[in-house]
């Protein structure tokens, strides 16, 4: 009973996580291009951010924002140019806080207030908002051994913000986390959906984009319906470097509460036609600002860009040619060491023959030799044609690369092409004979090798042992004949 109890247990958990992961896994989330900003063009030329402001001591750059330098006493802070209207957000934001002391200062900021706040005592932005701030306080005011420390700190505007107490009293949520000189960057996590405020951190230990913690959850936040996101940093009597490499906004919303399908409505169509044409404008204004600043620079036309069908086609025929071209040099290349081999059985042929016509009976070798001559002849003249043929493949192809450059005089092209075709059309017939040549030329096939030559016929032999075997006998009754002589002596 209790076994059964436990698995009926088991499986209404199993339905429930599945069920919640569908609903999570289905919130629409869409980036919002306007409220964020990340390397590695993340400025304008000029130094400003697209679609945000920055004031005081940030140092913008392509890779990432430096809110507030590794110098005493710095302000910075940048916030996005449109306000967010969104019921639902997500903000993920990369960061990195890093100084040469063991101890840094003061901290780093996230925000969306009801107004922009450029300046001011929290992070270098200004006290009294209205909306939320997500606080990463390096610098330990109060002493208390709490620092670096994650806090969530919200305002209707009337509160004014603790920095002695490091808003210990204020904050309604928070973690401690050592943020400061990470090896990889920071990345802060702040989900707002349903009316509450998540806090993920992924503290930068390893390089996972998506290794998120919990760090604080707030419900029940009410905050601006309306409201700028922004990022503030500041330092006091010491200094950290304070670096934003991204900051990614969506905006989310519930599963089924919005057809996603819904077409714009007219005034949306009508704003974003407005927005397009003025960003048309601002480009041409740039272009003649650019023009009148460099008068030097000319713009190339914008066909210029482009190859024409006839560039295409030259530009491919030439392609083809250099392939014949190779082609055609690696068959030359085992003509030329066929013809090698030819040569060197030729050589064996000849030697073989003078030494029989030595010593015995002719076996019809000027025959043989004969062939072998025409096989030779005929090799030697594939060759030739075949480099006669590689000049003339090469000519076309340094033809048709001369037009390629110098595609836009037409009627001069037009000859070219011509010639060139007249060429192509010598290669076919050249290429056509050759293979006549090969499979119908004369006594085709090669003489076989004959076999080398035995040094002695049978006949010899015999008569050789036979001295041999006299030349021994008679050996030895001399010196058997000698021996006996000596022994008189003794
Ligand atoms: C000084 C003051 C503080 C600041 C610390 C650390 O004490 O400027 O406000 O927090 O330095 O920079
Ligand atoms: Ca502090
Ligand atoms: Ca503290």
């Amino acid at each position: 009973m209790p076994c059964t109890l436990l698995l009926v247990h088991f499986l209404f958990f199993i339905t429930f996580s599945v069920y919640v992961q569908h609903v999570v896994s289905s919130i629409h989330r869409r980036f919002e291009y306007k409220y964020s900003f990340k390397g590695p063009h993340l400025t304008y030329q000029q130094g400003g951010i697209p679609f945000w402001s920055h004031y005081g001591d940030v140092i913008p750059s392509t890779d990432q924002v430096r809110v507030a330098p590794s110098l005493r006493s710095q302000r910075g802070s940048l916030w996005t140019s449109y306000n967010a209207s969104f019921e639902n957000w997500e903000v993920e934001m990369a960061f990195s806080i890093s100084g040469m002391l063991r101890i840094g200062a003061d901290g780093l900021a996230i925000w969306f207030t009801k107004e922009r706040g450029p300046n001011g005592p929290v992070y270098g932005a200004a006290d009294n908002w209205d909306g939320v701030g997500i606080f990463f306080d390096t610098y330990d005011n109060d002493d208390n051994g709490n620092n670096p420390i994650v806090l969530v700190v919200g305002n209707n505007g009337r509160l004014t913000y603790n920095h002695l107490n490091d808003g210990a009293t204020q904050s309604l949520g928070s973690c401690i986390r050592d943020f400061r000189n990470r090896h990889y960057p920071v990345r802060a996590r702040i989900t707002y959906y349903k009316k509450t405020l998540s806090v993920a951190v992924n503290p930068g230990l390893a390089d996972t984009e998506y290794a998120y913690e919990s760090c604080a959850v707030v419900n029940d936040m009410i905050l601006p319906k309306v409201g700028y996101f922004g990022v503030s940093a500041a330092t006091g009597s010491l200094a950290d470097d304070h670096d934003v490499l991204s900051f990614l906004t969506f905006s989310l919303r519930e599963p089924g509460a919005e057809s996603d399908k819904k077409q714009i409505s007219d005034s949306e169509r009508d704003a974003f036609q407005k927005e397009y044409e003025q960003f048309q404008k601002e480009l041409e204004k740039r272009k003649e600002d650019y023009q009148k600043d460099h008068p030097t620079v000319s713009t190339p036309k914008e066909d210029e860009f482009y190859e024409t069908d006839r560039q295409r086609e030259l530009e491919m025929v030439s392609k083809g040619q250099d392939q014949i071209q190779q082609e055609l040099n690696h068959l030359t290349e085992r003509l030329k060491m066929m013809w090698g081999e030819q040569k060197r059985h030729s050589d064996i042929l000849n030697r073989s023959n003078k030494e029989e016509s030595q010593t015995t009976v002719k076996e019809g070798p000027t025959m043989a030799k004969s062939n072998l001559d025409n096989v030779l002849k005929i090799q030697k003249h594939l060759v030739q044609t075949l480099e006669e043929m590689r000049s003339s493949v090469s000519e076309i192809a340094s033809k048709a690369k001369l037009i390629h450059q110098s595609s836009s005089g037409s009627s001069n092209a037009e000859s070219k092409v011509t010639e060139i075709k007249e060429h192509v059309s010598i290669v076919k017939r050249e290429m056509n004979n050759l293979l006549k040549n090969t499979v119908s030329g004369p006594n085709t096939r090669c003489p076989g090798i004959p076999s080398s030559p035995s040094c002695i016929s049978t006949g010899h032999f015999l008569v050789f042992v036979i001295l041999q075997t006299v030349f021994a006998m008679y050996y030895l009754i001399y010196r058997s004949k000698k021996e006996s002589e000596s022994k008189k002596f003794f």
